[in-house]
């Protein structure tokens, strides 16, 4: 049963991967709209998954006694200058979900919810999975200053690390 402090918390996280789940879709409408094929699945794919954590969230504070609330999200940035600006945006948001995780983490402890505190490790790896993943992109955007890589083949590589993502 989760007390209420942590039903909302909960239910705040909720909110915050249906963001970011709106987030990426936006940036996958952008990417599509500059024809970068890669970035486009991407951030299609990446979508889908925030949206899993969300219902992984909702499933569990149902599942608890408690009851998850599906709210208005507010409307996500739409509009970039380049796919790199889309890339810094994605780790910013993706440290501030590691930073609600954490939190939430520290309050299921400190209220003794170990079932919640333990729920929450899958969360944990997710973001430092999620965290590496941008940042690994970030650096091809620093290699292209350097060589002179082009927009396509940085778009060509994205495309290949989510191929490789799905295949595990
Ligand atoms: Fe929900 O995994 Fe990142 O944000």
């Amino acid at each position: 049963m989760l007390t209420k402090k942590i039903e909302k918390a909960l239910n705040d996280q909720i909110v915050l991967e249906a963001y970011a789940s709106n987030s990426y879709l936006a940036m996958a409408s952008w990417c599509e709209g500059k024809g970068l094929r890669g970035a486009t699945k991407f951030y299609y794919a990446q979508s889908d998954e925030e949206r899993v954590h969300m219902l992984k969230l909702v499933k569990y504070v149902n599942a608890s006694g408690g009851s998850a609330n599906i709210t208005a999200v507010k409307s996500p940035e739409s509009s970039y200058k380049t796919l790199q600006e889309t890339f810094e945006a994605a780790l910013k948001q993706e440290k501030a979900v590691s930073q609600s995780i954490n939190q939430l983490v520290e309050l299921t402890f400190n209220d003794k919810d170990y079932t919640t505190h333990n729920f929450l490790q899958w969360y944990v790896q997710e973001q430092h999975e999620e965290e590496a993943l941008f940042r690994s992109i970030l650096d091809l955007f620093a290699l292209a200053d350097k060589d002179g890589k082009s927009l396509i083949i940085i778009d060509n590589e994205i495309m290949k690390i989510r191929n490789e993502v799905e295949a595990g």
